[in-house]
């Protein structure tokens, strides 16, 4: 076992703890946003690029998947928004003498932090077999040597074609359509590890894996859930969209086991008021849950409802006419046992009887929730849960009401409609051979998890990345490495540098891709790009900068060039598309339902919103034709004496594997990220002191332990019994068989670990 971490992560000389934030943005967050822009771009380019985001002309924001709204101010940033721009549109810059004085094995030695502040990958590279470096190469030469290792392989299921959330949907549809020509559906992307448990619970229960509200529905509510999300950090313009519901007059409940600052009390820096004044208190209520309690909590709630004798305590109408499975749904929910619900959340009877006077008083609610939800073992039937909730007070498919999953980056949601999942529908893969005129493959393709395995095993020997950083993002960091390393080539389309371009395959390739801000000129002119928001918004994003090298191509440009090189005899029209992205959309427009006229649409000031048809009709298009209530075995997740359940979370500072600063300033952490947040009681219980250094070690079901050394303990008010620390340093404790049942996503929240002294 190694004690030994990449050096500057454990540069936490100067970490400083105080006490957490109870209020969130205002005028730290604007100077905080700021400082970061100067630093990375200088001061008339950070007002010539924020006063961009967001508008009906400039590019969409690519932090998070938050709707913008028609109402769009001046400057629609937040932030963290404004952080991701700085990231993209620094002006440092990695260049060949760069990697000509860096080693390969030497930047794997580097913090996340550290590979990131080198700025923007500026011409294509390669790593040669048995060399130490990475070294130019021409763009020609890159995308045939990528396209005769794909040529090469005994099958074109030994390739992995990753994606993350950045992509647009024009690059997304060209990259799906090149790898199903190719010949496989191996195209996991970051969703596996995110979103996917909604889109599994959705698409069983109400037919379709999307959420059901638009932000006007916000607006009408009158209570709206805020469940495993910390919105002040990773979605802050929702607050000012909490804050406008609640100027309507909605009741707040958060469901959390970290009281975040975001949830509790908001200060608009978009209003005067905000600058000066207290701010908006966001949560009228706030249940402090244990990690993984959420179906013990909506369970129960569920019980209560049924065995209320108010009024309209069930919306039988709604029932009758388009629910599936009561009777089944409410014999086991009416077995529930309390003792059960109280030892999984933690919370008391008392609350739970509360929320349900909310409830009971709330004619249109919402739930909304993110990753505290989506990465525990029974995310999947969590979810579920939720629906039932909202379906038995017919909360779906009616304005002010509806499921709520926030999506997490800018296209994450596009990418999936566009068809990057390793699971296509048949439709989809029949209008694909329609319009292209070739047999896609029908087997389903590998996830991010069975990716894993699969070059763990030999059985996968090519990895290209379509942006993000795989072997960060992803479990089990140890196996995941071994993983890549294994294989033969691995190539990245990446805007900055970080840890997935260190940790190679035999061969490698750095191909360096325009961001959302830049200009993106083809044959026939400047292009844009468009984007689906988490409401299924979609519009047009237009980059305006300069890019940050002569030597960038687009996304889309990468794929029409590699599938000419890799498909020589490929009847698809390959060059049209690159020459001109409306060709792209026009083929869009065929295949994908709801894009019908995609090119005109998008144009449209605030472009068009996709069809739901729970949303809009009220029809659930599932395999029953109705709603499915379900039932869902409540299993308390017990914790071994002497252990706590950990979750892995975002920073204030950080963009899921791009770390902006070593700050967590609602956390009250300056200067260090090797932190772990522990409730008093249970460090009193465990015998360790607050500030003491401890290993992390996680333990799992097969008797194999992980370890993450040198952490400082930080006491914190979290609940009971839970731990939270950030990712990815916490990656390596989380194992790769450790996953959500249905949607294999790895269990990032809930993990079992010892705090051993150090
Ligand atoms: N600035 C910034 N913005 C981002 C990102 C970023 O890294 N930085 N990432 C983007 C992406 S890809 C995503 S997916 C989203 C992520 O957005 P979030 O889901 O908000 O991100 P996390 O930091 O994982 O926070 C999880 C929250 O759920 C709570 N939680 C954890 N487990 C449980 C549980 O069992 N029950 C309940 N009720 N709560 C729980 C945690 O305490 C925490 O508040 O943000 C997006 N936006
Ligand atoms: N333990 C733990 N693990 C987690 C999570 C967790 O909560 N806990 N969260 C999971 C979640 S929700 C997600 S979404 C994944 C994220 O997984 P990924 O999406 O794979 O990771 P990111 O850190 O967002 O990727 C950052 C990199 O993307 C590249 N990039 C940025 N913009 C662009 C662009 O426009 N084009 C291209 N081609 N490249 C670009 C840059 O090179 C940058 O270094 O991580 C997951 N992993
Ligand atoms: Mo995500």
């Amino acid at each position: 076992m190694t004690r030994k971490a990449p050096a500057d992560d454990f540069d936490d000389s100067g970490l400083d703890v105080t006490k957490p934030k109870t209020w969130a943005a205002g005028v730290p967050g604007v100077t905080a946003a700021l400082r970061q822009s100067y630093a990375q771009m200088g001061a008339a380019r950070t007002a010539l690029t924020l006063l961009r985001v967001n508008q009906k002309q400039g590019f969409d924001c690519p932090g998070c998947a938050w709707p913008e709204g028609d109402h769009r101010h001046i400057a629609e940033f937040c932030e963290n928004g404004a952080k991701a721009v700085a990231e993209e549109a620094t002006t440092r810059r990695v260049t060949r003498e760069f990697f000509a004085r860096h080693t390969v094995a030497e930047l794997a030695g580097r913090s996340d932090h550290w590979l990131g502040q080198q700025g923007r990958l500026t011409e294509p590279m390669v790593k040669r077999a048995g060399s130490e470096h990475y070294e130019p190469i021409g763009w020609d030469e890159a995308i045939g040597l990528l396209a005769s290792e794909l040529t090469a392989l005994g099958s074109p299921d030994e390739a992995v074609f990753y994606t993350s959330g950045r992509t647009s949907n024009e690059a997304a549809f060209a990259y799906q359509l090149f790898a199903r020509a190719f010949g496989t559906n191996n195209m996991p992307d970051c969703s596996n590890m995110c979103h996917e448990s909604s889109g599994s619970a959705l698409s069983e229960t109400i037919g379709i894996g999307k959420g059901s509200v638009l932000l006007e529905d916000l607006y009408q509510a009158d209570l709206i859930f805020v469940v495993g999300q910390n919105p002040g950090t990773n979605h802050p313009r929702m607050l000012s969209a909490l804050e406008r519901a609640k100027k309507e007059g909605a009741r707040i409940v958060a469901v959390n086991p970290l009281p975040e600052a975001g949830l509790m009390r908001f200060k608009n820096p978009q209003r005067p008021s905000g600058v000066t004044g207290k701010g908006t208190v966001l949560a009228d209520r706030f249940l402090q849950i244990r990690l993984n309690g959420d179906l013990a909590l909506f369970q129960a709630l569920n019980r209560l409802l049924l065995e209320s004798d108010a009024p309209g305590a069930l919306d039988e109408e709604f029932l009758d006419a388009h629910a599936h499975g009561f009777a089944a749904f409410r014999e086991h929910v009416l077995a529930l046992d309390w003792d059960d619900v109280l030892e999984a959340t933690g919370l008391t009877r008392g609350e739970i009887a509360a929320t349900l006077g909310d409830v009971l008083a709330a004619k249109k609610i919402i739930v909304c929730w993110a990753m505290g939800l989506t990465q525990h073992r029974n995310s999947v039937p969590t979810i579920r849960e939720i629906v039932n909730f909202l379906l038995l007070r017919g909360n779906i498919g009616r304005p002010g009401a509806g499921v709520c999953p926030v999506r997490g980056h800018s296209n994450v949601q596009g990418d999936r409609t566009m068809g990057i999942w390793e699971k296509p529908k048949p439709a989809f893969l029949d209008a694909l051979a329609a319009e292209f005129g070739f047999e896609p493959p029908r087997e389903h393709g590998l996830d991010t998890v069975d990716a894993i395995r699969a070059m763990r095993d030999g059985r996968a020997r090519l990895f290209l990345g379509m942006g993000g950083n795989f072997v960060r993002a992803t479990p089990d960091s140890a196996v995941t490495e071994a993983a890549l390393r294994g294989c033969r080539l691995t190539a990245q389309v990446s805007t900055k540098l970080n840890r997935s371009h260190a940790v190679t395959g035999e061969l490698a390739l750095i191909l360096p891709t325009l961001g959302r801000t830049e200009l993106d000129v083809q044959a026939s002119g400047p292009q844009f790009v468009s984007v689906e928001d988490s409401m299924g918004m979609v519009h047009a994003s237009r980059g305006r900068l300069a890019p940050a090298s002569e030597h960038l191509l687009s996304e889309v440009s990468i794929v029409c060039r590699l599938a000419r090189a890799a498909l020589p005899g490929s009847a698809i029209g390959w060059d049209a598309m690159e020459r001109d992205y409306d060709v792209i959309r026009d083929h869009v427009s065929r295949v994908v339902p709801g894009f019908a006229g995609y090119n005109a649409r998008v144009r449209e000031p605030g472009g068009f919103t996709l069809p739901h048809a729970p949303r809009d009709e009220r029809r659930f298009p599932t395999a029953t034709g109705k709603a499915n209530l379900t039932v869902n075995e409540l299993e308390v997740l017990r914790v071994p004496e002497g252990r706590l359940l950990l979750q892995t979370v975002r920073s204030h500072d950080q963009y899921n594997t791009t770390i902006y600063g070593l700050d967590d300033r609602y956390r009250g952490v300056k200067a260090g990220r090797r932190v772990v947040f522990v409730n008093p009681a249970d460090l009193s219980a465990l015998g360790v002191a607050d500030g003491a250094t401890v290993d992390l070690v996680s333990e799992w079901s097969d008797g194999t332990e992980r370890r993450a050394p040198a952490f400082r303990v930080i006491s914190y008010p979290t609940a009971r019994g839970c731990a939270a620390a950030y990712f990815p340093e916490t990656n390596v404790l989380v194992p790769l068989d450790s996953t959500a049942e249905v949607s294999n996503t790895p269990t990032s929240k809930s993990v079992v670990v010892r705090l051993e002294p150090a």
